[in-house]
């Protein structure tokens, strides 16, 4: 059994360039603990734990998703009560992410998978154990996002580590 998830896919250039958006966010709440910077992501569903022959199936099924290619602005940090968060996240959510999200979200609940979540709120966790009153606008960071991945969150040498197993492209 793995546990897994379907997440849009940063490339290294685009972690890097939420690095200073993770420093504001610290500097918030400076007892917050730093995602690592090659973990971070904005999750698609949150599926749990699968075996092989439902990844396969998954995998399968998310390859026939023909979407397009978006862009993405990130423009504000606030924060999750429960569990204890700081994330950022776009004002405006794009059609192309939506629907996106939708059909990732149907493959999963054909394979056996329910949401676990009320509501897709669509956001990059920045740093975990910590909170923050309030919303923060900051300078929209402004993403192309042109792959989706199936990941899997595993410890690896004592540390949690989120890897894509399978990557699709958006057109
Ligand atoms: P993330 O913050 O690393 O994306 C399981 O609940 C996981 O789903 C959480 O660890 C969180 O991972 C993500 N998540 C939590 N609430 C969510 C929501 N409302 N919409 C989408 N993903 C969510």
């Amino acid at each position: 059994m793995a546990r897994l998830f379907f997440s849009l896919k940063f490339s290294d250039r685009q972690q890097q360039q939420l690095l200073p958006y993770q420093q504001q966010a610290l500097s918030l709440c400076p007892q917050a603990t730093a995602v690592a910077l090659d973990n971070l992501h904005l999750t698609l569903f949150f599926i749990g734990e699968a075996d092989s022959r439902q990844q396969q199936q998954l995998i399968a099924a998310a390859s026939q998703i023909n979407s397009p290619a978006f862009t993405l602005a990130l423009d504000h940090l606030a924060c999750f009560a429960k569990p204890k968060i700081l994330y950022l996240a776009p004002s405006q959510i794009p059609t192309a992410l939506t629907d996106l999200q939708r059909q990732v979200a149907a493959l999963c609940k054909a394979e056996g998978f329910n949401d676990i979540h009320d509501k897709y709120r669509p956001h990059v966790t920045l740093a975990r154990h910590g909170s923050y009153d309030g919303t923060l606008t900051v300078p929209p960071l402004t993403l192309t996002i042109s792959e989706f991945a199936l990941y899997q969150s595993a410890q690896c040498d004592g540390s949690l580590r989120y890897k894509p197993l399978q990557r699709f492209s958006l057109l």
